[in-house]
């Protein structure tokens, strides 16, 4: 008996050691996919589809899109399901991969679906805010035909902008200024996927002439254009093709990541964005607890370009991101819902207020913020809680889940789970830079609803 508790304890020291570390998959949460990042104004926001926690008929269960925003690549903020496939009243569902983009003032968000007749389309919606508001910009789809999903779109340096997609054929447009049509004098350009721009397919040759898949990425760095791209078939890997110009033509490069074996998902999606001068790889696998290839979860590698421009090959990590690229100011409002890991919970969106909490909190479930700045310290704790009862707190920790105790806030009942009330606690002397862990505890499940924390001089 004896051995097997200390085994138990062993083990739980093991999990706990690894999670402490953990930085990928980098949203817990929820099942996410097809990651595609966009920095705008000192922000990256980072657009995912979302697979279901309950997938119907093996198969992709997608209904809505989903977006996090960070400022240091480690800790991310959740905004909730921003669109929907319903949102396109011509769609049927299938919520795959989209991506957004900053125009005169404005976000567009290139995204694929089924549509009601039946059929692949892609619709564009349109928002003055990164993170909500999105609308069907044109009230049909933009563009349909077979195998039509995965766009991705960029704008180069003299203003004109491309849309690319397909699955299993690639094909571009030109969009026009307005980004919500295209230069229909050239039209709908199918890539020609040769072997000098794509490789040769090795396994179901027969099936597909060249490496190109699905989900391509594009984007441009000093002087060359790049497209990544899941490739090779399925279980896929993640390759890569340059080219001296926006539309070829292409040239192979290489193999970024090999076939993720070992993660449970026969997808893979390439996002890139360079922040702060570090570059970038975003990817999904199926790390998650209950994960497989039907509930991915979206994760990042960071990595340097060769000196001659080309991609070294990128091994994925449980690690992630380990530096963080800011620090975080814990003294303004921080929102609950920005997390660098948790555990157990979950988050919703109040149907009031709009505002996005975390929900589904049990005794030992946790949120770890890193790189939380104290400075030379706080006093106080102060956090926006709803609680039906008086059953629940949250012990500040320092560093790790078991770390020095800085405070303890003992959450007193709001009368409703959704009365909102700012509560404080003192804390214990602290400077510097430090992970915060708020560890929650309480008898019972649904201890109570957490919106937003900060800390006071
Ligand atoms: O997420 C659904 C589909 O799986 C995407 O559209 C593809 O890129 C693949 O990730």
């Amino acid at each position: 008996m004896q051995k097997k508790i200390f085994g138990i304890a062993l083990l739980t020291c093991i999990l706990s050691a690894l999670y402490s570390f953990a930085q990928n998959p980098i949203i817990q949460t929820y099942y996410t996919a097809d990651p595609a990042p966009m920095v705008h104004n000192g922000t990256v926001y980072l657009y995912t589809s979302h697979d279901e926690d309950v997938t119907v008929k093996n198969f992709f269960t997608m209904n809505d899109w989903r977006c996090y925003s960070s400022k240091d690549m480690v800790n991310w903020t959740d905004h909730g399901a921003i669109l929907s496939y319903k949102d396109f009243s011509w769609s049927r569902g299938d919520a795959w991969a989209g991506q957004c983009i900053f125009r005169n003032g404005k976000f567009y968000y290139y995204l694929p679906v089924n549509q009601k007749n039946g059929g692949n389309a892609i619709g564009v919606a349109v928002s003055d805010s990164p993170t909500s508001g999105f609308k069907d910009a044109i009230g049909k789809p933009l563009l349909t035909g077979f195998g039509y999903i995965d766009p991705t779109v960029f704008i180069d340096d003299d203003g004109q902008a491309y849309l690319y997609w397909g699955n299993p054929e690639l094909y571009y447009v030109k969009l026009n200024k307005d980004m919500i049509s295209y230069d229909e004098k050239v039209g709908i350009v199918k890539v020609p996927l040769t072997k000098q721009g794509f490789s040769v397919r090795k396994k179901d040759a027969d099936k597909r002439p060249s490496e190109y898949e699905e989900g391509p990425w594009f984007f441009k760095r000093k002087s060359k254009y790049y497209l990544l791209y899941p490739a090779g078939g399925v279980p896929e890997h993640l390759a890569y093709s340059t080219s001296d110009g926006p539309t070829g033509p292409w040239l192979y490069g290489d193999t970024i990541m090999k076939v993720i074996e070992d993660r449970g998902a026969f997808t893979n999606h390439p996002g890139y964005i360079d922040f702060k001068g570090q570059s970038y790889l975003f990817y999904h696998d199926g790390s998650l607890p209950g994960g497989g290839g039907f509930k991915r979860s979206v994760c990042i590698e960071p990595f340097s370009f060769n000196a001659d421009g080309s991609i070294p090959r990128i091994n994925r990590t449980r690690s992630g991101v380990l530096k963080s690229a800011a620090n975080l100011d814990p003294f303004k409002r921080v929102e609950a819902e920005t997390i660098a890991w948790s555990e157990g919970i979950k988050t919703f969106k109040d149907s009031l207020t709009g505002n996005i909490y975390v929900s589904n909190i049990d005794n030992g479930d946790y949120i770890k913020i890193r790189s939380v700045d104290f400075g030379k310290g706080a006093s106080k704790f102060e956090a926006t809680v709803a609680a039906q009862s008086s059953k629940g707190n949250i012990e500040l920790r320092a560093d790790s889940l078991n770390g020095k105790l800085l405070g303890n806030l003992e959450v007193k009942s709001t009368n409703s789970a959704h009365d909102w009330k700012a509560q404080l606690c003192k804390i214990n002397q602290i400077a510097g830079v430090h992970d915060l862990y708020l560890v929650f505890k309480g008898e019972g499940s649904n201890l109570f609803n957490f919106d937003s924390w900060r800390l006071i001089r």
